[in-house]
């Protein structure tokens, strides 16, 4: 496969950003190859800068769940932009939008928009902080909330694909208001309880991991959560940046018959523009300013172009009969296919997948459950099933942690595709 122009336009980015990308998994560092330059996308294809063709299963991380170029979304982009770009004042379409996500995620019943996951979370723990008048805060090793100083601790997503779970630059004053947890662990949670009564204002966790590869909730896990947050009066917030708006209308909180206190969105919600949120009781969200003490804000917040494609987005999902019955019988179709070629193969590989999102953990393990499981895959061995997979046309995301991502766009094709693309990397690593 011919990738010179990539190499190229690698080269010329590596001199004036650092490390060629504007977020690090793009480098493609982990798995050993120079990243692709990315020059059109539709539907389920990408084409790069060399003209080489994928299907794509990365989605941008998760926005995409209707695919690339949505003739609906970019038409609304389109419409919008015709009346202006940015006002810095409200407008209609924020209501329509914050109406849509209160229809749909059961637990909120105000939301506030912000222009990414990382300004969603960080937003959500500073509120909470200002609810409970408590410093304290619990995430769990492994899950990832986006790069605020608060959750570069044991940190998933790019930090373990790169190894640096812990960044520099984030002060001991405020790593210490940070305490971690072992996800599907209750007892780790309740050790931490007790040893800090009355001063944790939130616990927040991915209510499926997604950031260390996935890794579903045990049973009982996130009610057991629900229950210690409210025995000790501390918030419950669910990280739903990647399963908001995929596992069902409502993400997990519907998925899982469990109920936060507060939501963050991102991803699928700007509806491939760059898009944050966050919600919960009117009780809790009425202390933003500015009716509340609590500030938060942001010039592009709302901005109009990105609220046109997340509507569009969400309508689309909230409105297509069957579309996670779909998705369902898709992700289910591509996982059979998985287990199938690992079994022919005789290769252990850990499948996990919760609605639409999955992994493929290269791992003796018997089972991945936890971070500390999810740590023993074997990442040279990923890298190789990458670049085998890549050969045979498939974009997949390039780091054993992370997720592959079934769209509603995705056709039987595809998925035969990636079952036997899936099959010819496998047996390029056995
Ligand atoms: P952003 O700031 O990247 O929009 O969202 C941060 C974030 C928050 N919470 C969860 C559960 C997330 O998964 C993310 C971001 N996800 C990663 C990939 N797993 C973004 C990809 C990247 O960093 O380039």
């Amino acid at each position: 496969m011919n990738n010179n122009n990539s190499k190229n336009a690698f080269k010329q980015a590596q001199e004036v950003i650092p490390g060629g990308v504007n977020s690090p998994v793009r480098a493609f560092k982990s798995v050993g190859i120079d990243p692709i330059f990315v020059k059109k996308a539709k539907g389920t294809t990408i084409w790069d800068i060399d003209g080489n063709e994928y299907t794509d299963f990365v989605a941008s991380w998760g926005p995409l769940i209707l695919g690339h170029a949505h003739d609906d979304v970019l038409k609304a982009v389109a419409e919008a932009a015709a009346n202006g770009t940015s006002y810095g004042a409200p407008t209609q379409i924020e209501t329509e939008m914050a109406e849509q996500i209160v229809k749909m995620v059961p637990s909120v019943e105000k939301v506030r928009m912000v222009n990414s996951g990382t300004e969603a979370t960080m937003s959500a723990i500073r509120l909470a902080r200002g609810y409970t008048k408590r410093e304290l805060i619990i995430k769990f090793a492994g899950c990832y909330h986006g790069h605020g100083d608060s959750f570069l601790i044991k940190a998933g997503s790019g930090a373990i694909t790169l190894g640096l779970p812990d960044s520099p630059g984030v002060t001991k004053s405020t790593a210490k208001d940070t305490l971690t947890a072992d996800y599907n662990n209750l007892d780790s949670v309740c050790q931490l309880f007790d040893k800090h009564p009355e001063q944790i204002a939130a616990v927040i966790v991915e209510p499926v991991a997604g950031n260390m590869g996935v890794v579903p909730p045990a049973e009982g896990f996130l009610q057991g959560l629900k229950e210690l947050t409210e025995k000790h009066g501390a918030l419950l917030i669910f990280d739903e940046v990647i399963t908001g708006f995929r596992l069902a209308k409502g993400g997990a909180q519907e998925y899982f018959g469990v109920m936060p206190d507060l939501t963050t969105m991102g991803k699928i919600i700007g509806g491939g523009l760059p898009v944050g949120a966050y919600g919960g009781r009117k009780e809790i969200m009425d202390i933003l300013a500015p009716i509340g003490p609590v500030y938060q804000a942001g010039t592009l917040s709302g901005n109009p172009l990105a609220m046109a494609a997340g509507l569009t987005a969400l309508k689309k999902l909230d409105e297509t009969p069957n579309a996670y019955e779909d998705l369902e019988k898709k992700a289910a179709f591509v996982e059979a296919g998985f287990r199938l070629n690992a079994e022919e193969l005789g290769l252990n590989v850990v499948l996990n997948r919760v609605g639409s999102m999955m992994t493929a953990f290269f791992t003796e393990a018997k089972q991945v459950t936890s971070f500390d499981e999810a740590m023993t895959s074997d990442t040279g061995k990923y890298a190789e099933y990458f670049k085998n997979a890549v050969e045979n046309g498939l974009y997949i995301a390039p780091s054993q942690f992370e997720c592959l991502f079934i769209s509603m766009a995705h056709t039987e094709e595809d998925l035969e595709k990636l079952i036997k693309g899936n099959r010819k990397a496998l047996e390029a690593i056995k």
